[in-house]
């Protein structure tokens, strides 16, 4: 009795907590007045490599935002940093930033309340990013189904020659076409796998591939996965009774992936499915297609000699949040604004300078995995 009690106040606090920051949220202690509204919308960028290119069409995204928002004006900046833009958030005076999904886990976590998440960018997604969580790791693994870390494409137009268009064709038209979030991929040999190393926990004493310690899906929420798992990463010898996993670190995903073909380990991180990355011909990797069916002759083997351990938690493309000085009213206009303006050629045009090609609507409780690996950054990572 008193432990569902007790519970029953848990959930009490997180929906209070949640209040103000979802859309869903039906009772708001402090919903700002409409009228407070003020006639100029600051929209702010973190400073990013892509901070210039978006400058450079700010002036056409300003009058897209007017035209869909009658009644204000939008003024585009990028802050100084992150912080800076966060406390123009938190003060009213930046009612809309772009942040990426851990600024936002940063923001609710330090400044509950204070930021909404509106919208979460897509990409183009591969045809088991769309399938449950759960699934998704038995689909990778399963032959049967013929894949090949295929990418949905919504245009037929867009496939080179020498790709596989009939694969395509079967993805791209059956299935939803983007995704707002991707993970880290462990990949292991098929001979690893079957002999049984078919989890996290069965990395103690073994060596794994990850990138450096700045990566996200390379090294970061693979470093949650190992806390989650009680592993730790170790640089010397490692004592699989201590749950050390020896570090073997690449400089990049596709390098993590050919140190595994290689021997050099025993499992490999990357962001999922970087194996596609080998396997397929591009105009940009350069490798040999020697008989022209779009596929690297040296990685053909690598989908059916090789097997996904497991994948993270979701790790989110970037945000569109609003500040929630501004009234509920006015968020909603600006999340719908930035849909319906990206849907439009001068839209997709301004917005592609910052990756984006395309929104869903996002809810705070996305980001519980980010919060987790936010939090776990702090606590071990010192960031
Ligand atoms: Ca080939």
């Amino acid at each position: 009795m008193k432990k569902s009690f007790i519970s029953l106040l848990a959930v009490s606090a997180l929906v209070l907590a949640s209040c103000g920051k979802t859309a869903e949220c039906e009772v708001c202690p402090t919903v700002a007045d409409p009228a407070n509204d003020p006639a100029t919308i600051n929209v702010q960028f973190v400073p990013s490599k892509n901070a210039d290119n978006i400058m450079l069409v700010a002036p056409a995204l300003e009058s897209l935002l007017a035209a869909n928002i009658p009644g204000h004006t939008f003024k585009i900046s990028v802050g100084t940093d992150f912080n800076a833009v966060l406390e123009g958030m938190d003060a009213g005076q930046v009612q809309v930033g772009f942040l990426t999904s851990q600024q936002y886990a940063q923001a609710s976590l330090e400044r509950p309340g204070k930021v909404q998440v509106l919208l979460t960018s897509v990409r183009n997604a591969m045809y088991v990013q769309q399938l449950p969580y759960a699934q998704q790791v038995e689909y990778m693994n399963n032959q049967a189904n013929g894949y090949h870390g295929e990418y949905v494409i919504d245009k037929l137009s867009n496939l080179s020659a020498s790709a596989n268009p009939a694969q395509y064709k079967e993805v791209g038209t059956t299935m939803d076409l983007k995704a707002t979030a991707y993970a880290a991929q462990l990949t292991t040999m098929k001979t690893t796998y079957d002999a049984g190393l078919t989890s996290i926990k069965g990395l103690a004493g073994k060596k794994v591939c990850a990138l450096s310690s700045s990566s996200g899906s390379g090294y970061i929420y693979p470093s949650v996965l190992f806390y989650e798992n009680g592993l730790t990463w170790t640089t010397s010898t490692p004592d699989a009774a201590k749950g050390e996993v020896q570090y073997i670190q690449v400089s990049g995903h596709t390098d993590s992936l050919k140190a595994l073909l290689r021997g050099d380990c025993d499992a490999a991180f990357s962001y999922n499915d970087a194996r596609r990355d080998l396997y397929w011909a591009s105009a940009s990797s350069g490798a040999a297609d020697s008989d022209s069916d779009g596929v690297i002759d040296e990685y053909k083997d690598i989908f059916t000699n090789t097997r996904v351990v497991a994948l993270s938690t979701l790790i989110y493309n970037d945000t569109i949040s609003a500040s929630t000085s501004i009234s509920q009213d006015l968020r909603n206009q600006i999340q719908r604004a930035f849909m319906d303006i990206i849907k439009t050629e001068d839209g997709l045009k301004a917005l592609s300078a910052y990756t984006h090609i395309g929104y869903k609507l996002a809810t705070d409780s996305d980001y519980e995995g980010e919060r987790t690996v936010y939090k776990f950054k702090v606590e071990h990572l010192n960031k």
